[in-house]
């Protein structure tokens, strides 16, 4: 069974406000798989970057992309999880669960850097560098 919510939902989770703080291991992790990925190999030709939850982990950790593009969450995992804001250019977080193969997106409309993690994991921290 597929549920496809409304963009519209209200999903503000007060829990990222608390783990806010602890951002600074945020660029830790993944890094193997930052540095040697070309740019178009993430962005097809809608100008979406992709980013998978996977093994308990958001894939690719951090996502370099521009204003005007489209990110995009897939669940790849059997466990739920969510796209919750932390900091940076706000956006509306996801529902609070996106089941296995669900689907979340947003648009980038300002230069900065994002935080965001899954409420439901709280170390699945990641980051999306976006340029002019
Ligand atoms: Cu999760």
């Amino acid at each position: 069974m597929k549920i496809i919510a409304p963009a519209s939902l209200p999903v503000f989770v007060v829990l990222a406000l608390a783990t806010a703080g602890c951002g600074s291991d945020f660029t830790s992790t993944s890094s193997s798989d930052v540095g040697t990925r070309p740019a178009a190999q993430t962005t097809d030709s809608g100008g979406t970057d992709r980013v998978v939850m996977r093994s308990l982990a958001f894939t690719p950790a951090i996502v370099h992309a521009k204003v005007g593009q489209r990110i995009m969450w897939t669940n790849e995992d059997r466990a739920p999880h969510n796209v919750t804001y932390v900091s940076g250019a706000k956006f509306t977080s996801s529902r609070p669960v996106l089941g296995p193969g669900a689907r979340f997106s947003i648009k980038l409309t300002q230069s900065g850097t994002i935080h965001y993690f899954c409420s439901i994991h709280p170390w699945m921290t990641a980051t999306i560098v976006v340029s002019q």
